[in-house]
């Protein structure tokens, strides 16, 4: 038995029975926080990382609540401003970012933290912080103005607590924890190292509930591909050749938002996939070092994928959660999910 389902508390009530009431029945899923609790308690951790996670979750939900009434009341739209990828910040980004650091601030146990919406690193308590924070706050922009399913991701790395501290940048395998909310659909998944990972769903008291151990389906038939297929002339000879042999044994399913996608991977088995632009008809778009973010997408759900069984590579076929980041907006390509799938690939790219 896991601390999971040891603390899974049901509660039935139906004395009203006698007097010809309807009988009712109140299910209580055990929540997050207790959840990670028990998980402290088991690995005899501090609460400073109840702290953090309790404000990510502070985060999470008054994202999920301005995206929800976003469309009503008008602010699914765009700034005037570019960030630092050069893309088009929308109203919703901007919020999702101050909402964020505001709840990173106050637990004063952050150190700095990585914002996509940044392109500097964002100082929060450098004396006395004890965590980094890499995080997308709104991923999938070309959702929003659809009100249709964005990502919150992030990770979370700790300080040298045996000697001084050189601010290094974290490599994924340096992750204590990683996770994604969805929104607006009221699912978080987590992974903890050396823990799992675990979906959550969020309930009429809009808590997070019901711990569920995710591992990466083997069965075969469930699995599922997921990668802009428009891009397919664009990558690497080796890949597209991959593709047209292969993708006819699997369901295909594409979202354009990383945390959907990798929701589907994680649940249904298969692979999800960004691979390095190589080929495209103007070179001036090719992007050989991939397009998604190394420290707040690609090694986010890497280190979940990895917690579920599966794995992630590069298009070098180096496991993602070994890149050592030169860059906070560092790119990469991305290949994650079952482990039969990523190795395949991985004798692929061998090939090139
Ligand atoms: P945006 O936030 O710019 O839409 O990017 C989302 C993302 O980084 C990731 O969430 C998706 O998996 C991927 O890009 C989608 O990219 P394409 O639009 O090129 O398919």
């Amino acid at each position: 038995m896991t601390y999971a389902e040891e603390t899974f508390i049901v509660i039935r009530v139906s004395e009203a029975q006698n007097m010809g009431a309807t009988e009712f029945v109140m299910d209580f899923e055990q929540t997050f926080m207790s959840f990670l609790l028990r998980h402290q308690e088991r690995y005899n951790r501090t609460y400073n990382f109840i702290v953090l996670m309790d404000a990510l979750m502070s985060a999470a939900k008054h994202i999920q609540y301005y995206y929800l009434t976003g469309a009503l009341k008008g602010h699914l739209g765009f700034t005037d401003n570019v960030n630092v990828q050069g893309e088009d910040v929308m109203q919703m980004d901007e919020i999702a970012h101050e909402i964020t650091i505001h709840y990173l601030r106050t637990t004063e146990r952050v150190i700095h933290a990585v914002s996509e919406e940044a392109a500097e690193i964002i100082p929060l308590n450098e004396e006395g912080g004890r965590y980094f924070v890499y995080f997308d706050p709104l991923d999938g922009s070309s959702n929003v103005s659809h009100g249709l399913p964005v990502g919150f991701l992030f990770g979370a790395a700790k300080r040298n607590l045996d000697g001084p501290e050189d601010f290094h940048l974290r490599a994924g395998k340096d992750y204590i924890a990683a996770g994604m909310f969805v929104i607006p659909t009221g699912t978080f998944t987590i992974a903890l190292k050396d823990a799992g990972a675990w979906r959550f769903h969020i309930d009429e008291t809009m808590n997070y509930v019901k711990p569920i151990r995710m591992m990466l389906s083997e069965k075969k038939s469930d699995w599922e591909l997921s990668f802009n297929s428009a891009n397919r002339y664009t990558f690497a000879h080796n890949i597209r050749e991959w593709i047209d042999k292969n993708e006819q044994r699997y369901t295909f399913r594409y979202l354009g938002a990383l945390a959907g996608d990798f929701h589907r991977t994680l649940t249904k088995g298969g692979m999800f996939m960004y691979p390095a632009i190589v080929n495209h008809p103007n070179p001036n778009k090719n992007r050989p070092d991939g397009k998604l973010r190394l420290m707040y997408e690609a090694s986010v759900v890497a280190f979940m994928a990895e917690e579920a069984g599966g794995h992630a590579i590069d298009e070098h076929g180096t496991s993602i959660l070994d890149i050592v980041p030169k860059g906070h907006h560092q790119r990469t390509a991305l290949y994650v999910g079952s482990k039969p799938l990523t190795d395949e690939i991985m004798e692929v790219l061998a090939k090139k």
